[in-house]
């Protein structure tokens, strides 16, 4: 999607009459379940602060991100346009090339224009440089500060691809000239050490892929060298974000700003810090959660001692729904009890059934809303549109194009509308969709066969057939498929469906 920003449009400002601009922390955490928050069902173990912001805010029961995974739900979040319009928006692999340009509309270059400072600090997972991807030793271009970000500070994909270093603004931090990094398609020579190689020396075990180069004790997806002064561990990460937000809040505290808090939790190598592990019943994923929920805490905590939390608008959100063994033998399937990380939904990560998107959604401004519980539905994708209301912002015509205004929802205004529908994908390009349309929701696999599904199956694809129809009022788990009973319901929403997905 390439946008030219020469018509601009004023927003329609269906709800607030007057803009508001308060600061906007968007806080998205990694492969976060419906169920894996103590106020969504988890019982055993806590998550206070995030609690705390949905007990303070609104909760959505209907909060939505786009895809089942991480990148088409960035970018959408990020462009306000699904991600199935455009190719190249699924998972991206080590070195992969920016796919948001310089000159796409953004969210953040709408909060720029705005009179905000933006800053985007976490996992990025969405490519830098040009087409060839960066050079990790140069400054790279483009990346988040072309497109509407002033500072970033980033993991550049997912922990469990190299390399394990910061970017900040546009360089790798702390890198050593002598030393420069160097990342390989293929391993880079005979004696390199791998997960295959050194399998015995690993402080966690893989268990499917991620077996090429090791730090810190874990193999990850591709082959790197070098940098050594300039690698985190994986242990450090959450402080040093904490920091860096608090920080960089700190210093912006006079103008209003807008923060994408990336966490990675509990996305893997699920490798808390120290003071968190061993502090579930689960292991390692949900003592990530807890780690998560302590940067919350401390997100919420600087709020207040700045004098800013009335003055500032948090959401909280998920990019997709939970998976158990997603390649490391970190114990999450084995150790799973009754934990049910989708809560009462049916699939997860990778899925199109609504464990893989219908994830946590919390709104908290206080003073300005009220709390409460919606079931309206919201989705990530939404933020861009509605922040543009909030802010009486101008969005390029043709800009955020499935990007819907639910700021009256968000507030939890008295008689708001959420959307009415929304198109879940996957990761793309295997014509797997999910369309809810009030309460119901149409499942399509153009193949028939349906992915993480069954928790202990992962890798296994299960044989559904194209169609499927549930009422997700009755039938919340997607258990009793309606087609056969509804055909005429069947055919309008498959219509719909295969309309919004064909425009261009
Ligand atoms: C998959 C990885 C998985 C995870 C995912 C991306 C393998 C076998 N699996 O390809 O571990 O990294 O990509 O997750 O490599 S996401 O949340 O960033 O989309
Ligand atoms: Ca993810």
């Amino acid at each position: 999607m390439r946008i030219l920003p020469l018509f601009v449009l004023l927003l329609a400002l269906s709800v607030s009459a007057e803009p508001r601009k308060p600061n906007v922390i968007v806080i998205m955490a990694d492969d976060l379940g419906f169920g894996d928050i103590s106020c969504q069902g988890a019982t055993t173990y806590e998550t206070p602060n995030i609690d705390r912001l949905a007990a303070e805010g609104i909760r959505f029961t209907s909060g939505y991100c786009t895809a089942s995974t991480c990148t088409p739900t960035r970018f959408s979040l990020l462009t306000g346009g699904y991600a199935f319009r455009t190719k190249g928006t699924g998972i991206a692999p080590p070195s992969a090339p920016a796919i948001i340009l310089p000159g796409d509309a953004t969210l953040p270059g709408m909060m720029q224009s705005a009179g905000y400072a933006t800053a985007v600090i976490g996992k990025w997972h969405l490519g830098l440089g040009g087409v060839e991807g960066p050079d990790w030793n140069a400054e790279i271009s483009p990346g988040p500060l072309d497109i509407g970000f002033d500072h970033c500070f980033l993991l550049p994909t997912t922990n469990d691809r190299v390399p394990q270093v910061y970017l900040q603004d546009r360089r790798v931090l702390n890198l050593d000239p002598s030393d420069p990094i160097r990342v390989y398609q293929k391993k880079p020579s005979e004696d390199h050490p791998t997960g295959i190689t050194h399998r015995d020396s690993l402080k966690m075990d893989w268990t499917h892929g991620h077996n090429h180069t090791i730090h810190n004790g874990i193999s990850r997806i591709g082959f790197y060298t070098g940098g050594e002064k300039a690698r985190f561990r994986d242990e450090d990460l959450a402080d040093e974000w904490v920091k860096r937000s608090v920080a960089w809040m700190e210093s912006k505290k006079e103008a209003p700003f807008f923060l994408f808090y990336a966490a990675h939790e509990p996305h893997v190598p699920r490798m808390p810090h120290e003071r968190f592990q061993g502090k579930t019943p689960h292991g390692y994923r949900t003592d990530s959660i807890l780690e998560l929920d302590w940067c919350v805490g401390e997100i919420l905590a600087a709020l207040d001692r700045l004098g800013i939390a009335e003055n500032t608008l948090v959401v909280f959100c998920s990019d997709n729904g939970p998976v158990m063994d997603d390649g490391y033998a970190d114990g999450a399937l084995e150790k799973v009890g009754d934990h049910r990380a989708a809560g009462p939904f049916k699939g997860g990560k990778y899925s199109v059934y609504e464990g893989g998107t219908r994830t946590p959604f919390l709104a908290r401004w206080k003073g300005a809303i009220a709390p409460g519980v919606s079931d309206e539905i919201v989705a990530t994708i939404d933020l861009y549109s509605s922040l543009a209301a909030l802010t009486g912002t101008a969005v390029p015509e043709g800009a955020a194009r499935d990007s819907e205004n639910v700021l009256g929802a968000l507030l939890g205004e008295p008689g708001a509308k959420g959307r009415t529908e929304l198109v879940q994908q996957d990761n793309g390009s295997s014509g797997n969709f999910g369309f809810r349309s009030g309460k119901w929701k149409l499942v399509r696999h153009d193949k028939g066969k349906a992915r993480n599904v069954v928790v202990e199956k992962l890798l296994e694809t299960t044989d559904v057939p194209r169609l499927q129809l549930f009422d997700l009022a009755a039938d919340p788990g997607e258990t009793r498929d309606l087609s056969a009973k509804e055909p005429e319901r069947l055919n309008a929403m498959a219509k719909r469906l295969e309309e919004i997905v064909a425009s261009e």
